[in-house]
């Protein structure tokens, strides 16, 4: 028998989530089992938070660390990337009007509605079915159908309006962003006194990276007026959905602000409902429903009867459960872990005792070594590293950059010998080249106390060649740490393409600290991959890279991400106390003394 050649089709996740879409509209509309449904509903919310691509995880036999990704689905996704196509899927719409599958990507519109209004309308052209949905609800053909009101027909309009708008698509806001706009907004609210309370919740308050809209909740006993209140903020530019405990807008920047006001005797209800994440509200959902509780914004209903509570902490009590932190209330086993009370004892900023990427004046910084030095000092930090770009091999020459090495330890030995608050070390953020070698050689990196390897230039490299870059630096005996790993600028630049397995392995292997950086469009190492290496027991260094003094304080975000990535403070090096840093650090870094 002749094989033919594999031909493989490399897919987003964002198509491969469309593709499962659709199929799983399609068993809606048959009938499938629930379990079925579930786990398709599950592996299609995993797919769209995970930030590894579906298609490397496939080509890894990894597919299983996808929730929801049972052996037969695991078989289709298989096909899929081989062939192109599934061939049970396109059994299953077969005999639907192929019309429908576009609708369901409609906001508001389901499997069943999708397939009526195909039905309906004939809609056998997947291409124009939304135009002609929309052609129908201008003539006002939908309101007709049965079971569809005239609120239903405008709602549709609106959703198909909305899709196309935000198709010149409005990207995720920054976490910073996100907080400034926030910000102004509880404090536009509270200047009313019937604004009791009011909390930005959602992705913000589980401090995701990057946050698609706002959520805010208000405490009130006078929710209409609550409610105008907010429509009234000055920065409002349209709304977009208007109800008495609920209201949307769209900001004049573009941003969208969802906002649901409740009493304060059911505040935490809402709070808890309204942080999300969706994974995780489902999964305590199903939880308490085992346990004869149906959980709602409003409270606990237990046989029939509501409790309210008017702090979060009450609801999990409630529960049985130890309070959540927001940043891993992501679906995975944190109820489980709060169930027996052994959820981890997340990292903090104040567990910081020091700072290891940090630029001077000396390159790209604007503050000179001592103003950081001092800001250190400032920060409380027992210990601060100054990791400027080093000079250049190339232009300067080897003794060129020997003397300026020379010269700048002068400096850090003086100030060390001067004062006892907080001790210096002297590193550089070195390039790792296209061929997975050092800017700087071996006897110059030597005279460092330790060195940040980072990626600076050529990021579109295949992912063997990539992964083979990083491991260059991995193996590197004389590198401590490997700086903002993915390459990624958050809307910017796509993380690069790397096996990050076989990464943290090395990493493992050979020793070498991780960092999260902390730049706010950085933070690199994403959440996702720290929570997968530290599974493995990779160490890392969250630091601010700040170029300023004022951006030491970035340091939160990379806390923030440390914290989504489920990290203790013993996984975090950099919150050790001095005496011990050094040891640890002399030990990554493959030095005698420092
Ligand atoms: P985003 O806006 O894309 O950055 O992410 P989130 O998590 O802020 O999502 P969003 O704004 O759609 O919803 C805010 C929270 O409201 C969400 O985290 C949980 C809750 N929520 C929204 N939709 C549902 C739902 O269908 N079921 C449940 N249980 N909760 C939901
Ligand atoms: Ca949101
Ligand atoms: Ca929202
Ligand atoms: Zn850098």
């Amino acid at each position: 028998m002749e094989l033919k050649p594999k031909t493989e089709v490399k897919l987003a996740n964002k198509e491969v989530a469309v593709i499962l879409k659709e199929a799983l509209a399609a068993m809606e509309i048959k009938g499938a089992n629930v379990f079925k449904i579930r786990a398709y509903q599950n592996a299609i919310s995993a797919i769209e938070s995970i930030t590894n691509s579906v298609y490397d995880l496939w080509q890894n036999n990894k597919l299983d660390q996808i929730s929801g990704m049972g052996a037969s689905l695991q078989a289709h996704i298989n096909e899929l990337f081989t062939t192109g196509r599934v061939r049970e899927f396109e059994a299953l719409k077969k005999d639907l009007p192929a019309g429908m599958f576009p609708l369901i990507g409609i906001k508001g519109v389901g499997a069943k509605t999708a397939f009526k209004l195909a039905a309906a309308f004939r809609l056998t052209k997947p291409e124009t079915a939304i135009d002609e949905v929309r052609k129908a609800g201008s003539e006002g053909k939908i309101q007709k159908l049965p079971g569809f009101a005239q609120k239903k027909e405008a709602d549709i309009l609106k959703a198909i309006d909305q899709a196309k708008m935000t198709k010149n698509e409005m990207p995720r806001l920054l976490i910073t962003q996100a907080e400034e706009i926030a910000e102004r907004i509880l404090t536009y609210l509270k200047q009313k006194p019937f604004v009791l309370n009011a909390m930005a919740l959602g992705s913000l308050r589980r401090r995701s990276s990057t946050v698609g809209d706002l959520d805010i909740a208000v405490a009130t006993t006078s929710p209409e007026e609550a409610i105008q209140h907010f429509l009234s903020f000055p920065e409002v530019g349209e709304i977009t959905g208007e109800g008495d405990k609920k209201s949307s807008v769209r900001l004049k920047s573009g941003t969208q602000v969802d906002i649901r006001v409740s009493d304060p005797g059911s505040f935490g209800s809402m709070v808890q409902y309204f942080t999300g994440s969706k994974q995780h509200n489902v999964l305590l959902r199903t939880y308490a429903l085992d346990k004869g509780l149906s959980l709602s914004e409003y409270g606990i209903k237990v046989r029939g009867k509501l409790a309210a509570f008017s702090d979060e902490v009450g609801f999990y009590d409630k529960l049985g459960l130890s309070h959540i932190p927001p940043e891993i209330r992501q679906g995975k086993d944190e109820i489980e872990l709060a169930l027996s009370h052994k959820l981890p004892a997340l990292v903090e900023l104040s567990d910081m005792k020091g700072d290891l990427h940090v630029h001077t004046n000396h390159s790209d910084g604007v503050n000179t070594f001592e103003e950081m030095v001092l800001a250190g000092i400032e920060h409380g930090y027992e210990y601060l590293g100054i990791s400027d770009h080093s000079p250049s091999l190339q232009s300067r020459g080897k003794y060129e950059v020997l003397g300026i090495i020379e010269g700048f330890r002068n400096r850090v030995e003086q100030i060390n010998a001067s004062q006892d608050q907080i001790r210096v070390y002297f590193g550089y953020e070195v390039n790792i080249l296209a061929n997975g070698e050092l800017s700087l050689s071996d006897e110059v990196l030597e005279k460092l106390d330790y060195v940040v390897a980072s990626i600076h230039t050529s990021f579109d490299q295949t992912r063997e060649v990539a992964t083979q870059r990083l491991l260059g630096a991995v193996r590197h005996p004389l590198v401590s740490v490997i700086g903002h790993p993915s390459g990624r600028l958050i809307n910017e630049r796509e993380p690069m393409d790397i096996d990050w397995d076989r990464f943290f392995a090395a990493a493992e292997e050979h020793n070498k600290i991780i960092e999260i950086n902390s730049q706010p469009n950085r933070l690199d190492l994403p959440d996702d991959l720290v929570y997968t290496a530290a599974k493995r027991g990779i160490k890392f260094l969250v630091s601010s890279d700040a170029h300023s003094t004022e951006s030491l304080n970035l340091m939160q975000y990379g806390i923030d991400v440390a914290r989504r990535g489920w990290l203790t403070k013993s996984s975090v090096v950099n919150t050790l106390p001095k005496s011990e840093f050094t040891q640890a650090f002399m030990r990554y870094n493959n030095r005698s003394q420092f």
